[in-house]
């Protein structure tokens, strides 16, 4: 058997989590600076964003070990087209942020595509051959060729990481469950604003049997 073709075998819950490396792809969801430095998105909406950098960490020992089994890694990137045409009004109007998407911050615009606040953080810096997805909404298939890619490459199972945990992670989550994906989130390398949220998410997400997935430990992943 090759490296690529490894059956891997994570202790999670509901039950195990068994893929194939060469079948199964980490996906890590908008861990930009917008969301986890001061001065961006994040923290125009009135967040705190200091709990969202405890993911950091985790998240990177999570891609050095997708790097040393083969598998197929996923950034992506909540963002705007600078004229903003992939943002639906509903979307820039809502609520009251300091800062709304597309007008100038410490980092940039916020939010749109190539500015200093929309990169991954210099932790998860993506390398050679890893795919970059700019995404306009919450979840990564919607507007996005990530769908149509998946399929060329041959991917059943999606191992994720990333912020929010409540809003565009498990977005994506369910996204990929209605195309036909198995996922598995890894607990610390997600968080969210709300640390509540973050709880009752993991839970919604293996609750029935694994409605929308699985969920285990980082030193879970790491040993399988
Ligand atoms: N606000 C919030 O919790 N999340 C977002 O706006 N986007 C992502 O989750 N990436």
């Amino acid at each position: 058997m090759t490296a690529g073709r490894q059956a891997l075998r994570i202790d999670a819950r509901p039950q195990a989590f068994v893929c194939r490396a060469d079948e199964t792809a980490l996906v890590l969801i908008d861990m930009q600076r917008d969301f986890i430095e001061p001065g961006g998105f994040g923290e125009s909406l009135g967040n705190d964003v200091s709990l969202l950098a405890r993911a950091v960490q985790p998240a990177a020992r999570l891609l050095d070990w997708a790097r040393a089994h083969g598998l197929l890694v996923v950034h992506t990137r909540e963002s705007h087209a600078a004229d903003l045409s992939d943002c639906p009004p509903s979307k820039r109007l809502r609520g009251a942020p300091s800062r709304r998407i597309g007008d100038p911050g410490p980092m940039g615009r916020i939010l749109v595509r190539g500015e200093p606040g929309n990169a991954i953080v210099d932790a998860l810096a993506p390398i050679a051959g890893e795919w970059q997805i700019d995404k306009p909404g919450k979840g990564a298939f919607h507007a996005t060729p990530l769908a149509q890619l998946l399929v060329e490459r041959g991917i059943h199972h999606l191992i994720l990481g990333g912020v929010t945990t409540e809003v565009c992670v498990q977005t994506t989550m369910r996204e990929a469950n209605d195309r036909g994906y198995d996922c598995l989130l890894v607990d610390e390398a997600t968080a969210s604003y709300f640390p509540e949220f973050k709880r009752a998410t993991l839970e919604m997400i293996v609750a029935q049997g694994g409605i929308v997935g699985w969920v285990a430990g980082l030193e879970q992943v790491l040993r399988a």
